[in-house]
């Protein structure tokens, strides 16, 4: 069996109870701050490095652990003439509960 990267980027305010679940599953984890190309909002990477036979329950686990938002974006304003008025109308976006990459490990090596 070979072992497996989980890249699960979560919502911030996820991260904390989703470490602490892993941990109680028995998995090690590594949080990372990141953020997000759309929103530019930080949000959490998660790393979880385990074998490929766990792989579902770690997915049961994040999946139990992050919940989906609802956020709303402004739109860059429209190039405005003077005395025009830009009203904003913000678009809706569903965020997560997860966004997960299940990769391959060719070795894991702990000095
Ligand atoms: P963001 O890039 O900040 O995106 C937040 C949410 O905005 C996305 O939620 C999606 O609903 C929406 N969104 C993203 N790009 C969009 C676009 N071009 N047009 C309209 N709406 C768009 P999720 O899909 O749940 O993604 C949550 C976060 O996961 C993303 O934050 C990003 O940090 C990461 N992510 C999602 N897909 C990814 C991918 N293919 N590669 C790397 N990171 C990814």
């Amino acid at each position: 069996m070979g072992t497996k990267l989980i890249v699960a980027i979560v919502h911030s305010d996820d991260a904390d109870q989703l470490t602490t679940a892993l941990r109680e599953g028995g998995f090690s984890s590594t949080k990372i701050s990141t953020t997000g190309g759309f929103l530019r909002e930080g949000n959490a990477t998660m790393l979880v490095g385990t074998e490929e036979q766990n792989v579902p329950r770690v997915l049961e686990i994040i999946k139990n652990n992050c919940h989906t938002r609802t956020q709303y974006v402004n739109p860059l304003p429209p190039v405005m003439e003077p005395g025009e008025l830009y009203m904003p109308n913000p678009v809706e976006v569903q965020v997560g509960g997860a966004v997960i990459f299940v990769v391959d490990v060719e070795r894991l090596i702990r000095y």
